[in-house]
């Protein structure tokens, strides 16, 4: 690993869980009461963890009108180049992305998802210069297609997945190191991502593909020990963290960061 001093510098904005938290949307899980404090202090763990990562973080104010607004992965894709201001599957989320175009407003300059196209960022997995896009129940191919017209002038490819039974593409896949993904083969073809080496969740810890890599760390939720043990075998450095309360509103640990390279 790089040492902080030579490396670019990350920003993660985050959001304030709010306290409507319990209004969440939910898709494949059961709805179970949410301590609101509970998960704050999870999210501030969280925070910490980021920063443990060499992030500088940036937490913006609570939206308690967005019961989901913590989840701000979801709401904007943030290139070096450009921010894309997604239109989310869920109705129910599209108030949240005036307040993202606000706060990433001079940090990029921003394009729009339009029409009846949408797509949520847990949907966008960024590899090198392609952005996958899960097909899913947030996600639709319009989504994909006007993202591809938005960022090809960029040099981005976009290319398409089936997402099966999972609520996002990332619910499924991420990345976890420069050559290396994480992944939850009954619910994404991992064949697709020829070039990447994989390792596969435990068959009993179905919703543990979702990481966040950062400053050549990853960040992992404590309630998926036995992917952990076989992330720690292949030597990848964990920061794990306790975000189950926050699980039970769907959420994974990518969902509650958007990572800005800092220029
Ligand atoms: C939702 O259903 O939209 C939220 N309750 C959870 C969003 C999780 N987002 C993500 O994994 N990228």
């Amino acid at each position: 690993m790089q040492p902080l001093s030579t490396r670019q510098r990350t920003r993660a904005l985050t959001r304030d869980v709010p306290r409507t938290i319990a209004d969440c949307q939910l898709t494949h899980v059961a709805r179970a009461p949410i301590d609101v404090e509970v998960a704050r202090a999870q999210h501030a763990d969280y925070e910490r963890a980021l920063e443990a990562a060499g992030c500088t973080v940036t937490r913006l104010p609570e939206l308690a009108d967005h019961p989901d607004s913590a989840f701000v992965e979801d709401v904007a894709i943030v290139l070096d180049e450009v921010a894309v201001l997604t239109r989310p599957g869920a109705v129910s989320r599209r108030g949240e992305v005036a307040h993202i175009a606000q706060a990433l407003t001079g940090y990029r300059p921003l394009r729009d998802i339009t029409g009846t196209a949408t797509l949520d960022g847990g949907d966008v997995l960024r590899l090198a210069r392609t952005l996958w896009v899960g097909l899913s129940g947030r996600t639709n191919s319009q989504g994909a297609i006007q993202l591809r017209s938005l960022v090809t002038p960029f040099g981005y490819e976009v290319r398409t997945v089936s997402v099966k039974s999972a609520l996002h593409l990332k619910t499924a896949v991420t990345q976890i190191a420069e050559r290396t993904l994480l992944v939850n083969t009954a619910w994404v073809d991992a064949s697709l991502f020829g070039a990447y080496d994989t390792i596969e969740v435990d068959p009993s810890e179905p919703f543990a593909a979702n990481a966040v890599w950062v400053g050549g760390w990853v960040v992992h939720s404590t309630a998926f020990p036995r992917t952990q043990a076989r992330l720690t075998r292949a030597g990848i450095q964990l920061l794990p963290v306790d975000a189950s309360e926050l699980g039970k509103a769907e959420g994974g640990v990518s969902c509650c960061s958007l990572l800005l390279a800092d220029s």
